[in-house]
């Protein structure tokens, strides 16, 4: 009998719908990020402050999934222009279908960014493309130093790398250079930040970057 290869077709049907939603937001001339992470490492809390930095300049949607529940949506719902909360009853990352089912509701030609907050897991999200310019891959310091190294399929299609929760960095006696040494053997392209969404540390360098990507693809 021919061998039916699943995952193989599946993940093709998925880059298949996720280059139809890169071209959709690329003709309204949208930057659109994928943010990655384990569950708790910030990424609400990164949105939270990098939308309305961003505001005077550009505007941003969001589209965050989780497993249940509005609680994202709720917390961004007054920041972002479009805020679209896509529940994946289960599911451990989203997929381009769900983001481009999401995306029929919205008026993008009035939107600069799509932040995309995926579902909170260190392996699941990696293989699947959703129409992104840019993969965002976070880590966060209570979570310990040596991710990268055990998470090498989160990091290394990344291209920006943010550390966040800085300001704890002290208290739980931190070794950033644990992290800086192993992206030096998994993925050397992409600019590491070390930020703090409670308090701002490091958050410029953070905005500057987009504002700079956004530049080199925007309207
Ligand atoms: N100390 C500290 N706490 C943070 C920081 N960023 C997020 N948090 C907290 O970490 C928890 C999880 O953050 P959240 O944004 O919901 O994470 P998500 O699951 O990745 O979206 C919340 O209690 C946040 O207030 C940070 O930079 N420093
Ligand atoms: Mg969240």
């Amino acid at each position: 009998m021919k061998k039916i290869n699943v995952v193989t077709s599946v993940l093709k049907a998925n880059d298949a719908v996720a280059s139809g939603n890169r071209e959709r937001m690329e003709g309204a001339g949208m930057l659109v990020l994928n943010i990655t992470s384990a569950p708790g490492s910030g990424k609400t809390a990164l949105l939270e402050r990098t939308i309305p930095a961003l505001a005077p300049e550009m505007k941003s949607a969001v589209i965050v999934g989780d497993l249940q529940t509005t609680r994202d949506a709720e917390r961004l719902g007054d920041l972002a222009v479009e805020v679209t909360q896509i529940n994946t009853e289960g599911g451990c990352h989203l997929s381009a279908t769900q983001v481009s089912d999401a995306l029929d509701g919205l008026e993008l030609k009035d939107l600069s960014v799509m932040f995309i907050e995926n579902v909170g897991n260190m392996v699941c999200p990696s293989g699947f493309d959703l129409g992104e310019h840019v993969r965002v891959a976070m880590l966060s310091v209570p979570e310990g130093a040596d991710k990268v190294a055990k998470y090498p399929t989160l990091f290394q299609p990344a291209d920006v790398i943010l550390l966040n929760k800085m300001d704890l960095a002290e208290v739980l006696e931190y070794d950033t250079s644990i992290v800086r040494e192993d992206l030096s053997r998994i993925n050397t392209r992409a600019p590491l930040f070390e930020i703090s969404a409670k308090t701002g540390e490091g958050m410029d360098q953070w905005l500057d970057w987009i504002r700079n990507r956004y530049q080199h693809q925007g309207k």
